[in-house]
């Protein structure tokens, strides 16, 4: 009888209970009706009659020992959220789906023209979207009562008479002069990056938008190498069969200046309802940059020229994508952006 108990003593101190299944085995080896310590107890009458006090002693201190593990496994093992217990467990349970994110389309249309000027050896600039007045318009030429200035145009963050105003960038042409104010040409920069306007949202506008700009200054720029950078980038992102023409066109900070377009990647020039029948998609605006933007940045017009495009992505990514109003670009609606997995 005592080696019997020994035993048993010795299995329940081992006994390792780790999991929920472990422990309903612990209670039905040791703890039911005919468990082996029911099964000991049973035997209690057969034993010699002065034994059996001692026996009884030795049979309660090992009951108990079994009830006192069986309690504390019980209390340890509802601590650990027994529902996470049970899923180490349990490896028949389906694993949990990790969700994957998507790029956006804009940024994937970015990653394209990032490229293509990338492998042309333009690096990348970036720079700040709350920007100095100065630096989105007085540098780059814009007469003082020129339109976009206007509240109605562009989004002031502050505005006080005879001091520089803070506002929300209208086009990422100021990274072009921070970067023409901190370097000395040769310059080889594209600006990517969000722009803002204060103007009727619609299906075709929205507040805010993205624009990539380019920069290209050295000794003896010229308006051919503009027009071999653009027909090469238009080739490469639109496709090599792409037709371009250049017309003429004004802006402040260029001069000459033109707007490119090139044949509808969509008909082929045949005309559709993309192109309103004429054949042709407008893709970006250009030209040789402003001997006063230039001075502007201390850099001489009489020694350097260079050439600066200007171009809007998400235009490019409604069309590539077919997404038919540009508020879906900015709702961050994952039924939308899920469909942009690859
Ligand atoms: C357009 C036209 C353009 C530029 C942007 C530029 C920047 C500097 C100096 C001169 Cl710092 N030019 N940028 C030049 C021509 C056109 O953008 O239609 N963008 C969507």
């Amino acid at each position: 009888m005592e080696n019997r108990v020994e035993e048993l003593q010795r299995e329940i101190d081992n006994y390792a209970i780790t999991c929920t299944d472990e422990l309903e085995a612990f209670r039905l080896r040791f703890m039911v009706r005919k468990g082996s310590i029911a099964e000991l107890f049973g035997e209690l009458k057969d034993a010699p009659a002065e034994s059996r006090p001692r026996y009884g002693q030795l049979l309660n201190q090992l009951k108990q020992s079994a009830d006192r593990k069986y309690d504390s496994a019980r209390k340890q093992l509802s601590a650990l959220s027994t529902g996470e217990k049970q899923r180490h467990n349990d490896l028949t349970l389906p694993g949990r789906k990790l969700y994957q994110g998507s790029e956006h389309p804009v940024q994937k249309v970015l990653g394209d023209m990032k490229q293509i000027f990338r492998a042309m050896g333009f690096t990348i600039a970036t720079g700040p979207e709350i920007e100095l007045d100065s630096y989105n318009f007085d540098m780059l030429n814009f007469p003082k009562n020129h339109p976009a200035r206007d509240m109605q145009d562009t989004f002031f963050i502050t505005r006080k008479e005879g001091e520089d105003a803070l506002l929300l960038r209208t086009h990422t042409s100021p990274v072009q002069i921070r970067v023409m104010l901190d370097d000395k040409p040769p310059i080889r920069v594209i600006c990517p990056g969000k722009v803002y306007r204060n103007e009727a949202i619609s299906a075709r506008s929205y507040c805010v938008f993205h624009q990539l700009e380019g920069l290209y200054i050295d000794t003896n720029v010229s308006f051919a190498d503009l027009k071999a950078t653009i027909f090469s980038f238009a080739k490469q992102m639109f496709g090599s069969s792409v037709e371009l023409r250049f017309r003429p066109s004004f802006f402040p900070f260029t001069e000459p200046s033109a707007e490119v377009d090139v044949t509808c990647y969509l008909c082929g020039g045949s005309g559709c309802k993309v192109c309103k029948q004429s054949g042709w998609l407008e893709i970006l605006g250009c030209g040789m940059v402003h001997p006063n933007v230039l001075k502007n940045c201390s850099i001489d017009p009489e020694k350097y020229s260079g050439f600066a495009f200007g171009m809007g992505v998400d235009r490019t990514a409604l069309l590539r994508y077919k997404i038919d109003d540009i508020r879906l670009l900015f709702e961050n609606d994952v039924r939308m952006l899920e469909q942009f997995m690859q």
